[in-house]
């Protein structure tokens, strides 16, 4: 009984024989309900409130926030307009903090406000978000905001590195040295190294190869190895896998791996964190419609080799 196929399977067991007596029959079929229920929530447990999408999660000081995108409500297409933070102590009680960041707090961009990240330095918050296809830098002294726009200016251009502006992942590795991932392609993604400050270009922009790549990339590093998970495009403008490849150096080379998860949905994007000793994969599901999405959380395992096994969705969506 461990697939929802199978599970559907024993859910369709003649429970109406009469040779069962009806206590009993109740007594099984509530024991079957929970027995489908704790299967089935794990993989798509929503943890945010409607409409939340492409959470980028991030523990500070002890506790865990997610920055999502902020879907509207009855809209068709994503056109959003701010963002909210989410945190939590346990992954049950969540806190919205409000809005911590809107295109009204930009100058230079009107619409589009997609997938942020968000990082800590010497005491600072840098919230990094797309909007018009263009990334900037926001600076707050809280992870909760209120955030300000850094430069007045976008950090990265429309288009600057021949693909699309969007999806901003920010990575600091062990001795220091910040990475600013982004972009929306096929099988490319961009890099460009940031100084100290965190809101100031060091270097050329890389645009590195990673098989299967479309956008929406999360870099962290465990035991080591560093991991590259992000959606996929298999064509027909669907991007619902979640796949990962492996490196030995922030910029590449970098090995396939495989597939994370298959949200069942128009589109995904996720992030990976360890929170209290535990590893949780945060993504999203099409709610009432695309632009209308829903974040969840699953437990995210890794066998011995680092390789991560893929998630299973048990519930149809
Ligand atoms: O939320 C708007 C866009 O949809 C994001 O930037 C992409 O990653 C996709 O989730």
């Amino acid at each position: 009984m461990k697939t929802g196929s199978n599970l559907r399977g024993l859910c369709g067991i003649k429970l109406s024989s009469a040779r069962l007596p009806s206590v009993m029959r109740k007594l099984l079929l509530v024991a079957l309900t929970i027995a489908f229920v704790q299967i089935s929530l794990p993989a798509q447990r929503q943890v945010l409130p409607d409409f939340q999408a492409d959470p980028s999660a991030r523990v500070f000081n002890g506790r865990l926030y997610v920055y999502p995108s902020h879907d509207i409500a009855g809209s068709k297409d994503w056109d959003m307009v701010d963002w909210h933070v989410f945190s939590t102590d346990d992954m049950a009680h969540w806190t919205d903090h409000g809005v911590i960041f809107s295109l009204k707090d930009v100058k230079w961009a009107t619409k589009h406000a997609w997938a942020p990240d968000c990082i800590e330095r010497n005491g600072k918050y840098y919230f990094y978000f797309p909007a018009d296809d263009q990334i900037g830098v926001a600076v707050s002294n809280a992870p909760t905001g209120p955030f300000k726009d850094a430069l007045g200016k976008p950090l990265i251009g429309t288009n600057e590195a021949g693909i699309r502006s969007i999806d901003p992942n920010i990575f600091i590795d062990g001795d220091g040295q910040a990475y600013l991932y982004f972009g929306n392609s096929h099988d490319k993604v961009a890099v460009v190294k940031l100084k100290q400050d965190m809101i100031t270009r060091d270097g050329p922009i890389h645009v590195v190869d990673v098989k299967n790549y479309h956008e929406g990339i999360w870099v962290y590093k465990r035991k080591g190895l560093y991991y590259f998970t992000y959606p996929s495009y298999r064509g027909d403008m669907v991007a619902n896998l979640m796949e990962y490849s492996v490196a030995k150096s922030p910029m590449g080379p970098f090995e396939y791996k495989g597939v994370i998860l298959d949200n069942r949905s128009r589109n995904v994007h996720g992030s990976v964190v360890e929170f209290k000793g535990e590893s949780w994969l945060f993504y999203h599901v099409a709610g009432p419609s695309p632009y209308e999405r829903r974040v969840c959380v699953a437990p995210l395992r890794y066998r011995e080799d680092g390789s991560i096994e893929a998630i299973r969705m048990n519930d149809p969506l």
